[in-house]
């Protein structure tokens, strides 16, 4: 039986469906009615016999568990994981990333950090992205998320971190928010979380889906061969389908009209049998060589990058079911940094230490006693056999005599490794000398906080800094405490003066002084997400999985809006149709058409592009029409945007083309895509240079400061 299979057998056994059966009690016996209590006459007091009414309300009371306390809203997804081949070996023991015969089953975990389990997807945030690779060898559990870096160095700072991002405690606001002053009080006094800062305050903290971000484990780990050899390792994901982002006006939007945007658009896309794909890459370091790199790679407030050491693709993951109980899934799947297996082992980097101790800690809060490894999603696929007994929850029914070692009763078993030739698949620690005296210091190099700081900041293109720059001056509005604010921009300006002033002046604050700094103008092109992209995330654009909106009403063309429905269809995307109400329209041709969508609900934020089609749609634009503010937005989000027949005057009326020909498609960074032309006989170049905007996401170099709509 392949390992999926086992897992699946596995998860299976634990699943029912009520399909065709009666209601029962917890105890299988057949219930009546469960619609009225059982009272003394038709209006007297509730009886206490009423066993079935209290066991109802008493496990309803008891349905909730404590939220993560960061990482509380998430989504999940099942899927496996195979490596390319077997150039792993030299480095590491464990299976499951060097036999490409072996596909491991795994569990994913997306999620924000700050908010609560009901908070909105699309905000300001870090994303998790956490895998649990059910392997032979037990389970492994590669914990990151869509930034390289952290905010603190030693995990003793964790509490004094998260108790800062959360809300003020006396009013609990802001929700899923870094933008209040006990966040920027934080990172005003602790200048090592800046170069996260910038991450935080870059695109990154707003995917446009869970299927586009990037993930990394953050931490140096080590893979360790059979034989005990170390070598440093960094791990990366990237998605298939690029990594991109929302821009920070569409999250607003989002954050309204579809809080669950992001969680919905896994959940579609698989079951629409769009299976996001991701593949991993590891960085190694010989331990040997580490010195030579300008980082301390115990630092996860530091990048290697990749113009350093390139990242190299490795294996590739696929996630193509969703969860059937959201609760039993993915609420109570238990995460653990310490859950390795043969071939991977930690480094001493304080932070990954501390999570080590942890993740365990919080699953027995979380979970409610030490037995939640025993729930169907967390248990492994490889044998277990241990001597740990009893607790909460506790579901085994131990059989053997004895839960002891070492034991001659139970015939010596469990037995350790140790004790067996040839010791394989053993767990064993990687051998390290440590030596020192105890005390509470860093190195020296964790207190350059600015280089790499820096270094991102020059990575970006200027529209990129552009929204780190807004970024800032948004959330260091929202600080009441002018002192903070300009405990925050005297860090800033070590980042970059330029980028300090343009905070200073939105803050009305006078820019500091950019004296004594040396600024260095290193880059690494791997950090940009706007093309021409770099490294190891340099995917090929596509249009696969995209959600297109056509405008539509009653005498539209409805022959172009066909054409392009099936154009778009080839390649992998989804055409919807959005009109002044639901259902039916006539098209200009006679023939009917459905718009699934209403103007009303639906904004064009949730589209990664429009259409605008010819005929009567100038109506439903102009003057002030119900599509206009559909249409603007999608313009200033930088939306590809794609109109024909009479569509094409009314965008450059609009001011959105400055395309003066009359039958040609004109595009360029600008991401417009017109022609005069009918529907009947839309250009073939018309179709594919929309389509190819489609693919390169956005328009970065739409001006979108003075259109005149
Ligand atoms: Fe976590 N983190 N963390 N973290 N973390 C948790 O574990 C913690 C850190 C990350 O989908 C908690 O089960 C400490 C870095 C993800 O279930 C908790 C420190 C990174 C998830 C915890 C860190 C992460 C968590 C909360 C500093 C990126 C969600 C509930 C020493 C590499 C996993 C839980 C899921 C969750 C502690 C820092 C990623 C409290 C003490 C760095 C993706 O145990």
């Amino acid at each position: 039986m392949g390992n999926r299979d086992q897992k699946d057998r596995d998860l299976d056994s634990a699943r029912t469906s009520d399909d065709q059966s009666w209601l029962t009690t917890q105890q299988g016996v057949r219930v009546e009615t469960t619609d009225d209590s059982l009272t003394a006459g038709t209006r007297g007091p509730t009886l206490l016999e009423d066993f079935h009414a209290r066991e109802k309300l008493t496990h309803f009371d008891h349905e909730r568990i404590p939220e993560r306390v960061v990482h509380a809203r998430g989504a999940g997804a099942y899927g496996y994981f195979r490596p390319y081949d077997s150039r792993l070996r030299d480095y590491t023991a464990a299976e499951f990333l060097t036999d490409p015969s072996v596909t491991t089953p795994v569990f994913v975990r997306f999620s924000t950090v700050a908010g609560s389990r009901g908070s909105a997807d699309t905000v300001r945030d870090v994303r998790g992205f956490a895998t649990k690779f059910y392997t032979k060898q037990g389970n492994y559990d590669l914990v990151g998320n869509n930034m390289p870096v952290f905010f603190i160095q030693d995990g003793i700072k964790f509490p004094d971190f998260v108790h800062a991002v959360k809300p003020e405690p006396a009013s609990e606001i802001p929700q899923a928010q870094s933008a209040h002053d006990t966040f920027w009080d934080f990172i005003w006094l602790h200048p090592e979380s800046l170069h996260m800062v910038m991450w935080l305050m870059s695109d990154r903290a707003l995917p446009r889906s869970y299927r586009m971000m990037q993930g990394f484990g953050v931490h140096t780990f080590r893979l360790v061969t059979r034989e005990g050899k170390g070598t440093f390792v960094k791990f990366h994901w990237r998605p298939l389908l690029g990594t991109h982002s929302l821009v920070w006006d569409e999250v607003q939007r989002l954050a309204g009209a579809d809080p669950d945007f992001n969680r919905r658009d896994l959940w579609e896309a698989i079951e629409a049998g769009e299976h996001p794909e991701f593949e991993l890459g590891v960085q190694l370091v010989d331990e040997s060589r580490a010195d030579e790199l300008d980082i301390d790679l115990l630092d996860p407030t530091k990048i290697i990058p990749e113009e350093v050491v390139p990242v190299e693709p490795v294996g590739r993951m696929v996630l193509d079911r969703n969860p059937q109980n959201f609760f039993a899934e993915t609420e109570q799947i238990a995460f653990h940094t310490a859950n390795v297996v043969p071939g991977i082992d930690f480094t001493n980097d304080p932070l990954l230490q501390a999570r080590n101790f942890s993740y365990l800690d919080t699953q027995l809060i979380r979970l409610g006693g030490p037995n939640f490894s025993q729930l169907p999603i967390n248990r492994p696929i490889a044998e277990v056999h241990t001597n740990q007994r009893d607790g909460y929850g506790q579901h085994t029914i131990h059989t053997h005599p004895t839960s002891y070692a070492s034991n001659s009763i139970g015939g010596g078993c469990p037995m350790t490794m140790a004790q067996s030739q040839p010791p394989d698949d053993v767990f064993r620690h990687y051998t390290q000398r440590v030596e020192g005296e105890a005390a509470r210091m860093r190195p020296e190099s964790f207190r350059d906080h600015y280089s790499q700081a820096r270094l991102f900041w020059n990575s970006m293109k200027e529209v990129e800094q552009g929204h780190i720059a807004d970024a800032f001056s948004f959330e260091l509005s929202k600080v009441g405490s002018t002192t903070i604010r300009e405990g925050v921009l005297e860090h800033i300006v070590r980042i970059d003066p330029g980028l300090a002033s343009k905070v200073a002046d939105k803050l009305g604050l006078p820019a500091p002084r950019p004296e004594g700094i040396e600024l260095h103008d290193r880059a690494s092109a791997a950090l940009s997400q706007v093309p021409p992209l770099a490294g190891f995330d340099n995917t090929a654009p596509t249009a696969a999985t995209r959600r297109v909106a056509a405008v539509v009403c009653d005498d539209v063309d409805d022959v172009g809006i066909t054409a392009l429905a099936s154009a778009l269809s080839d390649a992998g995307a989804t055409l919807d149709l959005v009109g002044p109400r639901e259902g039916w329209l006539r098209g200009s041709s006679g023939e009917r058409i459905t718009a699934t969508h209403g103007l009303h609900s639906t904004p064009s934020a949730v589209y990664d592009a429009i259409v605008v089609p010819g005929g009567a749609v100038a109506g439903l634009i102009e003057p002030g029409g119900p599509a206009k503010h559909f249409l603007l937005e999608a313009f200033l989000h930088q939306k590809p945007i794609a109109a024909f027949g009479e569509a094409a005057d009314l965008l450059r009326r609009l001011g959105m083309s400055s395309a003066e020909t009359s039958h040609v498609p004109v595009t360029d960074e600008e991401g417009v895509i017109v022609t005069n032309r009918e529907g009947r006989e839309l250009p073939e170049d018309f179709i594919s240079t929309f389509l190819d905007a489609v693919a390169h996401h956005r328009a970065w170099g739409r001006d979108t400061t003075h259109t005149t709509a």
